[in-house]
């Protein structure tokens, strides 16, 4: 079997779902970093983001793109529930969170430490607030079983609360400290930790 070539830099909140998806599939893979921008990274991303990834002849790039292929293309528990309204719901959580919680969880904040605008704390705090709401009552966010919503969105948070203030964003949102912390057991957390 050829190896999983992930395409990243280790920090990128991105690039730790497709490393997760990896881990949690127990796939041997590599983390290779890119060239920012050259014509080198864009012949592995059109777009000059990452993560992207290769396996033998399968080129992909985009996370979740690369997290549903390494979950259905390998053995193992499946990273999606089967029952089609849970499905949904993962799907609603990942879309969400590439479209309205990165910003205020990640981008926001990298684009203030290069001179932009202080991030809006109301729209952080209206994240959160939903994610505390989807942590409580299972032990993932949906459900019982990790899936890929956990993978996409974990590092989003780990990356908030590893700013000044996030330690007391937790004290606040218990469910989500409890999730937090339960995702940092599995060896595809810790794994990250060795980055
Ligand atoms: N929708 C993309 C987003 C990828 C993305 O924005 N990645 C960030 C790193 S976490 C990036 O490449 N940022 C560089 C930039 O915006 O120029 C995905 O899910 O892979």
């Amino acid at each position: 079997m050829t190896n999983v070539e992930i395409f990243g830099f280790a920090p990128s909140t991105y690039t730790r779902t497709a490393l997760l998806a990896a881990a949690e599939k127990g796939v041997p893979h590599t983390l290779s970093p890119v060239e920012f921008g050259a014509e080198s990274h864009r012949a592995l991303h059109p777009f000059a983001r990452m993560p992207a990834m290769k396996h033998g002849d399968v080129h992909l790039y985009e996370s979740a793109a690369i997290a549903v292929y390494l979950d259905e293309a390998f053995d193992g528990s499946s990273l999606q529930p089967a029952a089609p309204v849970d499905r949904a719901r993962m799907w609603q959580l990942t879309s969400s969170a590439i479209d309205y919680f990165y910003g205020p969880l990640v981008r926001d904040m990298l684009g203030h430490a290069q001179g932009a605008a202080a991030p809006d704390p109301a729209e952080r705090d209206r994240v959160l607030d939903r994610l505390e709401a989807a942590a409580s009552g299972s032990d993932y966010l949906v459900g019982d079983a990790i899936t890929l919503a956990d993978l996409v969105i974990a590092p989003m948070v780990r990356f908030q609360v590893d700013s000044a203030e996030g330690e007391n964003l937790l004290a606040k949102r218990p469910h989500l400290a409890n999730w937090l912390n339960r995702l940092a057991e599995r060896e595809s957390f810790k794994a990250l930790e060795a980055l």
